[in-house]
């Protein structure tokens, strides 16, 4: 047997499902059942019948799909596996913020810890951020914790955003000139990036989309050729769902190194171990799921 079968045949005897970002490395993309954005794979986790989900990913994202499914259980093969993002943004965060703006709501990014979910209003992903914010009565937002997603936001809703100022390492390091020599290099091809870019380099893409919206442009539009400016995982889906297209990363600081931590032998272990598990404390885990829920609310139940 060698170690894919190994790894298929312990799946199917745990009733488990596979669940990989579309950041995750290649081998572990093609080994998933489902590769998607983070509340995407929660949301399919939740419907699935499976008993124990394989989350490979970060940390906040396995938390994600604890939240909506807690009778099962969610693995997440290296605990080392975090987010810089995420963690750059604290409980104690949120209630000075509420203290300082009383009227304000308080929208915290799916990329946070489930305790910062458990104080936050409601939840938002990189796709729907913009169509909950313009959907909450309060014209003053304080939203946890990209700045750049966060004055996306305020541009688009003419609302007031107040952040905590983190970035995402690999999407703030993305330049101005990254776009200028994609342009040069590549006329005419797509540019397509995540909006935890600096502004400055949003501001000069052809769009601005989450992970799903730039699975779903890549299909539909008839260009063939694509700049993308999110995780450099994202390419190996691109091309491999686009045989006929192609696409360029716009710059090479877009290497998260937490999402290169799941290896197909840190799988099989998992499997095999059914560690390490994730969980979320109960009297975290039901606010946080209110935030979550309040989300699909907003939104009609999609991500
Ligand atoms: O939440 C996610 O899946 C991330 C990190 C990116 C995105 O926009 O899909």
């Amino acid at each position: 047997m060698d170690d894919m079968d190994d790894l298929q045949d312990l799946k199917a005897r745990r009733a488990a499902v596979l669940l990989a970002h579309n950041y995750q490395p290649d081998e572990v993309q093609d080994a998933a059942d489902h590769v998607g954005d983070s509340f995407e794979l929660s949301l399919l986790a939740s419907r699935t019948e499976a008993e124990v989900i394989v989350f490979c990913g970060v940390h906040f994202m396995a938390e994600a799909a604890v939240l909506l499914s807690p009778e099962k259980v969610v693995l997440l093969p290296d605990l080392e596996a975090g987010c810089p993002l995420a963690e750059s943004a604290t409980p104690a965060d949120v209630r000075s913020l509420r203290a300082a703006h009383p009227g304000a709501a308080v929208v915290s990014y799916v990329n946070t810890t489930a305790a910062v979910k458990a104080e936050s209003d409601v939840c938002v992903t990189s796709a729907n951020a913009v169509e909950v914010v313009s959907a909450l009565p309060q014209d003053e937002i304080i939203f946890l914790p990209d700045a750049n997603l966060g004055r996306h936001i305020a541009e688009r809703t003419g609302k007031r955003v107040i952040t905590t100022g983190g970035h995402c390492p690999a999407h703030r390091a993305v330049t101005v000139k990254d776009v200028e020599r994609a342009r040069a290099e590549t006329p005419g091809a797509v540019v397509m990036v995540h909006p935890e870019v600096p502004p400055e380099v949003a501001a000069r893409a052809d769009l601005v989309l989450g992970t799903g919206g730039m699975v779903r442009q890549a299909r539909e539009r008839p260009a063939k050729e694509f700049v993308i400016g999110t995780e450099a995982g994202m390419l190996y889906r691109l091309r491999k769902e686009n045989p006929g297209k192609s696409f360029h990363l716009l710059s090479p600081a877009l290497w998260c190194p937490d999402m290169k931590k799941t290896t197909l032998d840190k799988v099989t272990e998992a499997l095999r171990d059914l560690s390490p598990r994730v969980v979320v404390p109960p009297e975290v885990a039901g606010p946080a799921r209110r935030a979550l829920e309040r989300m699909l609310e907003l939104t009609g139940g999609g991500s």
